[in-house]
C-alpha cells in the first residue's frame, strides 16, 4: 500500500516521467489485418447483491454467479452428477452489445450496479500470433474474464483498454464473461452526480485483435509549427529493437524508411513535401497513411494542420479563426437513445452542426466520444474540444482519484492524437475554486503538456459576478492556453433579457475567450408568442438573441459552443411537465425536431465571417 503511494505521488511531483508510466498498451484500431468485431446479442444476468464478487454466507466456497463466471456451464450440465448452477448466462435475456442497458428494456431504465454479460466466439489461431482483446468503452468498471479465467480489470467508462489473452484464447467455443459495474462513488471520475443518463453497460464495440509476435503498437505523425512532419511507431514483442519500418503517404508520394531504437520506437522527422494540403474545417484533406512494419501494418486516415494561440488570437494554419460551434452530448438523436454511436450516427450529430448550423467547431462534452464521432470530424471538417470527464466534483484529495484521471488523460491523448480535429484538450467542467482542487488541475495540465505539447489546455470555467460585471478568478488561469467559461444569465437566476445585455466582461486580455456554454431549456412544440415564458421555443429564441448580441461586444471573445445541440437524458431534470427526464436545452429535441433557437444561431454564424 505504501509503496502504491509512494509510486502515486512519484507520478503527481514528475510529470515527465508520468508521460512513460502512462502509456497503457494501445493497439490503435485504425486499420489493420485480423480484427474480430464481437458486436451482436449478448446474453446477461443482473448482479444485485454482487454475489460474482462475495460470498456472504460462506457455505460455499465460491458464490453461484462466481461458479457461473468460472465454470462453463453448458459443459458442466451435460455431465452426469449432482451440479446445481443458479446463473445462466447462456439462458439468460440478450442485449445488443454495444449499447446501454438503460435503454435496453424497461426493466433496467434506472439500473445503477452489477450486470455480468456473456459472448461466445471462435478465433482463428496461427501459431507464434498474439491476441488481445479491445474494449473501446465499458461504464464505469469492466472485470474480464476469458474461459473461466480472470484476464484484465478497468476503471473509467470512456476510454479503450486492451487486455492480452494470447495464453486464454482457444479456437473454438471461448466464453467472454464481463461484469459491469456502472455504480460511482466519492472517488470516481466522474464522481456520482452528474447531469447525464447512467448509461451503464458496454457501450463501445469490442474487437478481438490478432497481431504477429512483434506488432506495431501505436503510431502517430503530425505537422509540427516548423512545417516538418513528425511522428513515431512503436513496435511490441520480442523482435522489436532494431527493426526496419517504413511510412508512406501514397498521396504526397512519400516514403519514409527508420529503424525502431532499443525499446522499439522508431522516429519519423521530415520537411512536409510541397504539395501537402492542410486540413480546415472548410477543407477537410486527410491523407492515407501506411505503418509498416514488414508482417504488421497499420493504416490511418490524418489530417495535417497547425493549431496556436498568439495573444488572444486562436490560429489554425497560423491564421486567426472564430469557433462557430456548439456542445454535443454522446447521444444518438432517436426517442430512446442507447448511446450506440456509429459513424451514421456520427455524421447524423455533426451533419446538423455543419450543415444545419454553419458551425465550424464541435464541444464534444463531457468526457472522450466514441472514436466515431472523431473519426467523423475528421471527415465532415469540424474542430473539436475533447474533455475528460473531472465534472463538478471528484475527490480532490484522492491521489488514487488524480491517478485515475491522468490516466484517462492518457488514455484520450493516445487514441485520438491522430485526429487533426481535435485542437483543445479540457481538463475539467465547473470545479468550485479551491486549493485542493487547483492542484488536481494542475497536476492534470502538466500530464497533457508532456503527453502532448502540440494542441491548446482549457476547461470550462465558472464565472463571478459583481454587479453588472462578470469577472473570472480562478487562479488555475496561468495553466490554460485558452479560457472558457460558462454562463447562464438569464436562464438561471433573476436576470431579464435587457439585463443580459448590459453585462460587461472583466477577463484577461492576453488569452483567447470561448463561451463554452450558454444556454435555456425550451419544450419543443411549446409556443408563448405573448408571454414568453420559460421553457418556450420563443423564451429559448430570445435568450440566445439577447446572449449573442452580449457576446458580440466582448472584446478577446473567440468561440462560442452554446448548451447544448441536441435534448438529452438527465435523472436531475424532473420537471413534470416540460422535462420528464431530459433536459430541454437543446437546439433540436431529442427525435431531431429543430426549434426556434436553431435558426437564431444558424444565422449569427452563417452572417460571421472566419
Ligand atoms: C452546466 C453543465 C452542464 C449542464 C448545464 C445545464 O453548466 O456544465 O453539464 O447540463 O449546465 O443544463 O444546467
Amino acid at each position: 500500500m505504501i509503496r502504491r503511494l509512494l509510486c502515486l505521488l512519484a507520478l503527481i511531483a514528475a510529470p515527465a516521467l508520468a508521460a512513460d508510466a502512462l502509456r497503457p498498451p494501445l493497439l490503435l484500431t485504425g486499420a489493420r489485418a485480423n480484427v474480430q468485431d464481437l458486436s451482436g446479442r449478448w446474453t446477461y444476468s443482473k448482479d444485485l447483491y454482487r454475489t460474482g464478487f462475495t460470498d456472504i454466507n460462506g457455505w460455499v466456497a465460491k458464490s453461484r454467479m462466481q461458479r457461473h463466471r468460472d465454470v462453463d456451464v453448458a459443459a458442466e450440465e451435460g455431465k452426469p452428477g449432482p451440479a446445481f448452477f443458479e446463473f445462466d448466462l447462456d439462458r439468460g435475456p440478450a442485449m445488443d452489445i454495444p449499447g446501454a442497458w438503460n435503454s435496453a428494456t424497461p426493466e433496467l431504465r434506472y439500473f445503477d450496479g452489477l450486470i455480468w454479460f456473456q459472448r461466445r466466439f471462435d478465433a482463428p489461431m496461427k501459431t507464434g500470433q498474439r491476441s488481445f482483446l479491445r474494449f473501446e468503452a465499458v461504464n464505469y468498471r469492466a472485470y474480464v474474464y476469458l474461459n473461466g479465467k480472470e484476464v484484465g480489470r478497468h476503471e473509467g467508462g470512456f476510454t479503450p483498454f486492451v487486455v492480452e489473452v494470447t495464453d486464454t484464447l482457444r479456437a473454438q467455443g471461448n466464453r467472454l464473461v464481463v461484469g459491469v459495474d456502472s455504480k460511482h462513488d466519492a472517488d470516481s471520475v466522474p464522481g456520482e452526480i452528474t447531469d447525464w443518463d447512467l448509461y451503464g453497460g458496454i457501450t463501445r464495440p469490442v474487437k478481438l485483435i490478432q497481431t504477429p509476435a512483434t506488432f506495431i503498437d501505436d503510431a502517430t505523425l503530425r505537422l509540427n509549427d516548423a512545417g516538418r512532419l513528425v511522428g513515431s511507431l512503436q513496435l511490441n514483442g520480442p523482435q522489436a529493437a532494431n527493426r526496419a519500418v517504413n511510412l508512406r503517404i501514397a498521396g504526397l508520394n512519400l516514403t519514409l524508411p527508420a529503424r525502431t531504437d532499443a525499446n522499439g520506437e522508431a522516429r519519423f522527422d521530415v520537411a512536409a513535401p510541397a504539395g501537402l494540403k492542410r486540413w480546415s474545417p472548410d477543407a477537410p484533406t486527410l491523407y492515407d497513411v501506411e505503418f509498416d512494419a514488414g508482417d504488421d501494418k497499420v493504416r490511418d486516415r490524418i489530417g495535417f494542420r497547425t493549431i496556436a494561440v498568439r495573444g488572444s488570437e486562436i490560429l489554425l494554419n497560423g491564421q486567426p479563426i472564430f469557433l462557430k460551434g456548439i456542445c454535443i452530448h454522446e447521444e444518438e438523436i432517436g426517442p430512446n437513445p442507447a448511446r450506440r454511436i456509429d459513424d451514421a450516427a456520427a455524421r447524423r450529430l455533426l451533419g446538423e452542426v455543419k450543415n444545419g448550423l454553419h458551425g465550424n467547431y464541435v464541444r464534444l462534452s463531457h468526457y472522450p466520444h466514441n472514436e466515431a464521432m472523431l473519426r467523423a470530424a475528421d471527415e465532415i471538417g469540424l474542430l473539436v474540444w475533447s474533455e475528460i470527464p473531472v465534472y463538478w466534483t471528484v475527490n480532490w484529495d484522492n491521489p488514487a482519484t488524480l491517478g485515475l484521471a491522468r490516466r484517462m488523460q492518457a488514455e484520450t491523448i493516445y487514441r485520438d492524437r491522430n485526429r487533426a480535429s481535435v485542437v483543445l484538450w479540457s481538463i475539467g467542467n465547473e470545479t468550485p475554486v479551491a486549493d485542493n482542487r487547483t492542484r488536481f488541475h494542475t497536476a492534470l495540465a502538466e500530464t497533457v503538456r508532456a503527453l502532448d505539447p502540440s494542441r491548446l489546455i482549457s476547461a470550462a470555467l465558472l464565472v463571478e459576478r459583481k454587479g453588472d460585471t462578470i469577472h473570472i478568478a480562478d487562479p488555475l488561469l496561468k495553466e490554460l492556453d485558452v479560457i472558457a467559461v460558462n454562463t447562464y444569465a438569464g436562464w438561471y437566476g433573476d436576470d431579464t433579457l435587457e439585463a443580459v445585455g448590459k453585462l460587461r466582461w472583466e477577463v484577461p486580455a492576453d488569452k483567447p475567450l470561448l463561451f463554452s456554454e450558454f444556454g435555456a431549456d425550451a419544450q419543443v412544440g411549446f409556443r408563448d408568442a405573448t408571454l414568453r415564458r420559460k421553457f418556450s421555443e420563443d423564451y429559448q429564441a430570445d435568450y440566445y438573441r439577447a446572449t449573442l448580441a452580449m457576446a458580440a461586444k466582448v472584446p478577446t471573445l473567440r468561440g462560442l459552443s452554446p448548451w447544448v445541440l441536441k435534448d438529452f437524458r438527465s435523472p436531475r431534470r424532473e420537471h413534470p411537465v416540460f422535462q420528464n427526464g431530459w433536459n430541454r436545452k437543446g437546439l433540436i429535441s431529442e427525435t431531431g425536431q429543430r426549434k426556434l433557437a436553431f435558426e437564431v444561431v444558424a444565422e449569427h454564424y452563417k452572417a460571421r465571417a472566419k
